[in-house]
């Protein structure tokens, strides 16, 4: 019998067919659930951090770097959703230029701890600005991905870990501490750690970070799935704090929609928009709400959950155990539609 489990949907199915078969639902269709399409992320809702974070430099003095009020702010709003979500959070705290830096660590209960795929995004701004694209947006499209995560009740396979990171403007310092922090053996349980640093610039490009290969590949494989053309970005080398990561040999991957530079006649016509820099208010004052695209942070928030919904299940090597085959005597009574006929179990997809 060949069961072919097209999505939530299917795995219902299969597991209703079991269950109707009295037979037990393949070890596949419980990881199946991990390997499913990950939801939509409401720009929206990504959106109303950002204007948060707004709300919160508004309120400290304009900004959001660290060792300022409004950096310790943030760090508590985002801490306060996550809580509510149901992740173990842990605030770490650090020294940098004679002040107290934090990073805020989100742990989601569950999946195999000697697996662990991260996403990360410094929550600091610059002191000049409030830092809504560099860098509320890629710490804002983290958290709705987090926040997403646990909407779904998500079981993947590997362990999923969220970061927001202190004092990245001062030198990658936030997260560079906390790998500092990690020993060896804990380094060794990376799968990877994805950084997101700016993903909605005004003027946007699609970069993709060419570190590993699988990462890189299914950011690609997804804009391609848009018909959004992407370049690798090659200026990012050691410029965030994927660089931190990476130092340590842990596979890294990423997402960035352009800085100071200035986009070419080629990109022009390649993404649109204008050959101007991708984001004109980059450590600027008028890096606010306003400064933001809401296609290009729509489509990167989108990638992300892609990536943390893929990266994060289980190989696609069938699991051990019954494994259903074929068989010309095996019939399957007709339950009407409800039931797929044929369905392909074979090991979790994706
Ligand atoms: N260093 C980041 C902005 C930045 C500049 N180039 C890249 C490339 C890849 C990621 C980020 C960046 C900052 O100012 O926070
Ligand atoms: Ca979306
Ligand atoms: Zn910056
Ligand atoms: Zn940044």
């Amino acid at each position: 019998m060949k069961l072919s489990v097209p999505g939530r949907a299917g795995a219902v199915a299969v597991l209703a067919l079991a269950g109707l078969l009295g037979t037990s639902a393949p070890a596949a269709v419980a990881q199946q659930d991990a390997a499913l399409a990950a939801p939509d992320i409401p720009v929206a809702n990504v959106k109303q951090h950002l204007a948060d974070l707004q709300s919160i430099a508004n309120a400290n003095g304009g900004n959001r770097a660290h060792g300022r009020t409004g950096y310790k702010a943030s760090i508590d709003f985002v801490k306060a959703k996550l809580d509510a979500a149901g992740y173990t959070t842990t605030v770490q705290q650090f020294t940098s230029s004679g002040s107290t830096g934090y990073n805020l660590i989100a742990d989601w209960p569950g999946g195999d701890p000697n697996q662990v795929l991260m996403s990360g995004a410094h929550l600091d701004s610059v002191t000049s600005g409030p830092g809504i694209n560099d860098n509320g947006s890629g710490s804002a499209a983290v958290l709705e991905t987090a926040l997403a995560v646990s909407r779904a009740g998500l079981q993947p396979t590997k362990h999923l870990r969220f970061g927001w990171w202190g004092a990245e403007e001062l030198g990658l310092v936030g997260s560079k501490y906390y790998v500092s922090q990690l020993s060896s053996s804990e380094r060794s349980k990376f799968s990877g750690y994805m950084n997101f640093d700016m993903i909605g610039s005004p003027n946007p490009g699609y970069f993709v970070y060419d570190d590993d290969p699988t990462i890189e590949q299914t950011f690609k494989s997804y804009f391609a799935g848009l018909g959004v053309p992407t370049e690798i970005e090659t200026e990012g080398d050691g410029r965030s704090d994927h660089a931190s990561f990476k130092n340590v040999g842990i596979p890294v991957g990423g997402l960035f929609t352009g800085a100071s530079r200035v986009k070419s006649s080629a990109q022009v016509q390649k993404w649109g928009g204008t050959a101007t820099s991708f984001d004109r208010c980059y450590h600027s004052s008028c890096d606010t709400t306003s400064n933001i695209n809401d296609t290009a942070l729509d489509r990167n928030s989108d990638a992300i959950a892609h990536a943390v919904w893929t990266l994060s299940a289980g190989t696609t090597q069938p699991p051990g155990g019954t494994v259903f085959e074929n068989t010309a005597d095996v019939s399957i009574p007709d339950y009407g539609s409800a039931v797929t006929s044929t369905v392909n179990v074979t090991g979790v997809a994706g």
